[in-house]
């Protein structure tokens, strides 16, 4: 099956998109952002889930190229959103492991944060932990070459990797994503109560936001507000979307 061949094709043939999720700051009652996410419009067979295209992409050898372009992609589209004089917002972007192994990632974000003419404030990477706990001395080097350009750091789908606490006092992240696994009716499950309690009480001990993912009732968001959680995502906000709508979300929740 030509998966592969066909991901290969896909950046030249422009099929490649990324829609944006807004991310919500529930204490300021603010969207503060969106996670850059990506989309396949496949020729013949339409949208492909990047669910079955991103493993490909990383054994394939594509995930530097593709994360590569989801970050110049993902940083224009914040510069275009800072043009046209909407509130700040950033832009999170999912790094592969693959992308941390070029040396030279810290000065492709450099050049590309020049070339869009955006603040380093704006760019939010977020990686897995697993990701994070690969090769430490050199993965803490590069941290500290990514944190130098301006950019933050996240961690994605905490609690599902390994090593989390080892990764979070060695490197310097400015923010927890608490995978979507321990929100789903945390408010009605008393094993995913004392996990999301454990990561925010985490985030407030080492001064790191902490955000909840994949919420998607009221119920969920409300429990997690009463327990110090003030950064959201989920469909109980709004699903990822087109960058128009996005710019039309910011607009409507101002
Ligand atoms: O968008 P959902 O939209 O279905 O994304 C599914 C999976 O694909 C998630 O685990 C998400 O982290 C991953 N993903 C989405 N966009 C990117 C990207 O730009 N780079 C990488 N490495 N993974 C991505
Ligand atoms: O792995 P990562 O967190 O980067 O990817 C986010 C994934 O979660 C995307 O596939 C996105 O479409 C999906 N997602 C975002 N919000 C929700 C939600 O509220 N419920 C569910 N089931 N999936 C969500
Ligand atoms: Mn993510
Ligand atoms: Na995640």
């Amino acid at each position: 099956y030509a998966i592969e061949q066909d991901l290969r094709q896909a950046i030249v043939q422009q099929e490649l998109s990324l829609a944006f999720q807004p991310l919500i700051d529930a204490g300021r009652q603010i969207v503060c952002g969106a996670e850059a996410l990506l989309r396949w419009d496949h020729p013949v067979r339409g949208r492909i889930s990047p669910a079955l295209f991103v493993p490909v992409m990383e054994t394939a050898g594509m995930a530097r190229e593709i994360g590569n372009w989801a970050l110049n992609a993902a940083t224009r589209e914040a510069g275009r959103w800072r043009a046209s004089g909407l509130p700040p917002l950033r832009i999170a972007i999912n790094v592969s492991g693959h992308q941390l192994e070029e040396d030279d990632l810290p000065a492709l974000v450099r050049r590309t944060l020049h070339h869009h003419n955006v603040p380093a404030e704006a760019i939010e990477l977020e990686l897995t932990e697993s990701v994070a706990t690969t090769d430490t001395e050199h993965c803490r080097r590069l941290f500290e070459a990514l944190r130098a350009t301006g950019i933050k750091l996240a961690v994605d789908d905490f609690g599902t990797g390994y090593s989390g606490f080892s990764s979070l006092r060695r490197l310097a992240f400015d923010k927890i994503k608490i995978d979507r696994e321990f929100v789903t009716d945390v408010d009605r499950r008393r094993d995913s109560q004392a996990i999301c309690q454990s990561v925010i009480a985490l985030g407030a001990g080492l001064g790191i936001r902490v955000l909840a993912e994949g919420v998607e009732r009221y119920g969920e968001y409300a429990w997690l507000r009463r327990n110090g959680c003030h950064h959201f995502q989920g469909f109980y906000f709004a699903p990822p979307l087109t960058g128009d709508a996005f710019t039309a979300f910011v607009r409507d929740t101002d």
